[in-house]
C-alpha cells in the first residue's frame, strides 16, 4: 500500500509541476481527488483489506488525502493570485482621463417659438386647445364661412383622404368644436400642424400654426389692436410697434394682416424689411358674424377676435434664419446651434 501512495504522491508532483491555470489545475484534482479519481478508488478498495488491517490502511489514505488536499489548495492559491493580478492589469482603467460628455439635444426652433408663444398668451390669459389632424369639410371649411365654391377648398390647395375627409389647413377647425360646446367668455389657443397641397421655397405641405380666438360680451377691434401690441412687444423686443393693414379671410370681418416695425433697424429700413421699416408677422380679424351664428353664439350678443401665424415664419424672424427648408430637414449642424 505504501508503495501504491508513493507512486501516487509521484504522479501528483509530475501533473501539477506545469499547470498554468486554476482551470487546468481542477481537471487534474479531479483525476485525483474526484468521485471516480485514484484516491477515491483506492478508498473504495478498502472493503477487500482484512478488518485487522483496516486501521492503518485508512490512516495512511487519509493522510494521503489530506497532503493531497494540501497541495491542491496551495497552488490554486498561487495561480488565483497570479490569475486575479493579471485580470487587474488587462482591465485597469485610467479614471483620470477627462470623461466622454453625454451628447444633450437641442429644441427645434419650431418648439421654441411655440413654447415661448404658448407662454406669452397663458400669460395674457388664454387656453391651449389642440383639434385633430384630420377634420370633415364642415369643420374646415364650412364653419368657417368658406362655402363649397370657394378657391380655399380646391383639390390643389387641400389634402383630401375621402370626399369629406381632409388634413386640416388651418387649425381654426378645432376652435369651431370649442365654440359649439362652451358658452363665451372664450379665450383659447390653438398651435398645431397644418397641410396644404403647396411645396417651394416659400411653402411646405406642412407647415405649424398658431391661432388665437377671443369670444365675449363687448370685444373690438381695439382689444386685437391692444392685446397684438403686448404680443409683439414680448416677442420681438420692447421697441417694436404693430399696424393693421386691411386684408380679407373668409373667416373674419373686417380683417386685417399685421405688421411690426422692423426689429433690425428699428423702422429705418435694411434688408429684413426690404426697405420698408415694416414686418409682416400675422393675419388677424373681427370673428365673421356668420361663423359665431353657426356655433350657436348670438353675434348681436357677442362679437370676437382671432389672429393666426405661421410658426415657421416666426421662427425664420427671430432667429434670422434666411432659408425655410432648414427648419424641416433635421440636419443636426443647424438644429445644435439652437442649444439653451
Ligand atoms: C375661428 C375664426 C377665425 C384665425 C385667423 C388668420 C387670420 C391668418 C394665416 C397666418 C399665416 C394662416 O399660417 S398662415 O398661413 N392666418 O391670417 N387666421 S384670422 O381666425 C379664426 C380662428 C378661429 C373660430
Amino acid at each position: 500500500m505504501q508503495e501504491k501512495i508513493n507512486e501516487i504522491e509521484q504522479q501528483i508532483d509530475e501533473a501539477v509541476q506545469d499547470v498554468q491555470s486554476s482551470k487546468s489545475l481542477q481537471e487534474i484534482k479531479l483525476k485525483f481527488l474526484g468521485r471516480t479519481g485514484k484516491i477515491s478508488e483506492l478508498m473504495k478498495n478498502m472493503r477487500d483489506v482484512p478488518p485487522e488491517q483496516r486501521p492503518s490502511m485508512g490512516k495512511l489514505l487519509n493522510a494521503l488525502r489530506q497532503w493531497t488536499e494540501e497541495k491542491f489548495n496551495a497552488i490554486e492559491k498561487r495561480l488565483k493570485d497570479i490569475e486575479l493580478k493579471k485580470r487587474y492589469s488587462d482591465e485597469k482603467i485610467d479614471v483620470t482621463l477627462p470623461g466622454r460628455a453625454a451628447a444633450d439635444g437641442a429644441y427645434h426652433p419650431n418648439t421654441l417659438v411655440v413654447n415661448e408663444l404658448v407662454s406669452i398668451f397663458s400669460g395674457m390669459g388664454f387656453e391651449v386647445f389642440e383639434g385633430p389632424e384630420i377634420e370633415n369639410d364642415y369643420y374646415n371649411f364650412t364653419a368657417l364661412n368658406t362655402p363649397a365654391d370657394h378657391p380655399a377648398r380646391d383639390m390643389q390647395d387641400t389634402f383630401y383622404l375621402a370626399p369629406e375627409l381632409l388634413l386640416r389647413t388651418q387649425t381654426s377647425a378645432g376652435q369651431i368644436r370649442v365654440m359649439e360646446n362652451k358658452k363665451p367668455p372664450i379665450k383659447i389657443l390653438s398651435p398645431g400642424k397644418v397641410y396644404r397641397s403647396d411645396d417651394d421655397a416659400t411653402h411646405s405641405p406642412m407647415f405649424s400654426q398658431m391661432e388665437g380666438l377671443v369670444v365675449d360680451k363687448g370685444i373690438t377691434l381695439c382689444d386685437l389692436k391692444g392685446m397684438l401690441d403686448e404680443f409683439a412687444k414680448k416677442i420681438f423686443g420692447e421697441g417694436v410697434k404693430t399696424r393693421l393693414r386691411p386684408s380679407y379671410f373668409p373667416f373674419t370681418e373686417p380683417s386685417v394682416e399685421v405688421d411690426v416695425s422692423c426689429f433690425e433697424c428699428g423702422g429705418k429700413g435694411c434688408r429684413l424689411c426690404k426697405g420698408t421699416g415694416w414686418i409682416e408677422v400675422l393675419g388677424a380679424g373681427m370673428v365673421n358674424r356668420r361663423v359665431l351664428e353657426g356655433c350657436g353664439i348670438d353675434p348681436d350678443i357677442y362679437t370676437g377676435f382671432a389672429f393666426g401665424m405661421g410658426v415657421e415664419r416666426i421662427a425664420m424672424l427671430k432667429y434670422g434664419i434666411n432659408n425655410m427648408k432648414l427648419l424641416f430637414e433635421g440636419d443636426t449642424r443647424f438644429l445644435k446651434q439652437f442649444k439653451g
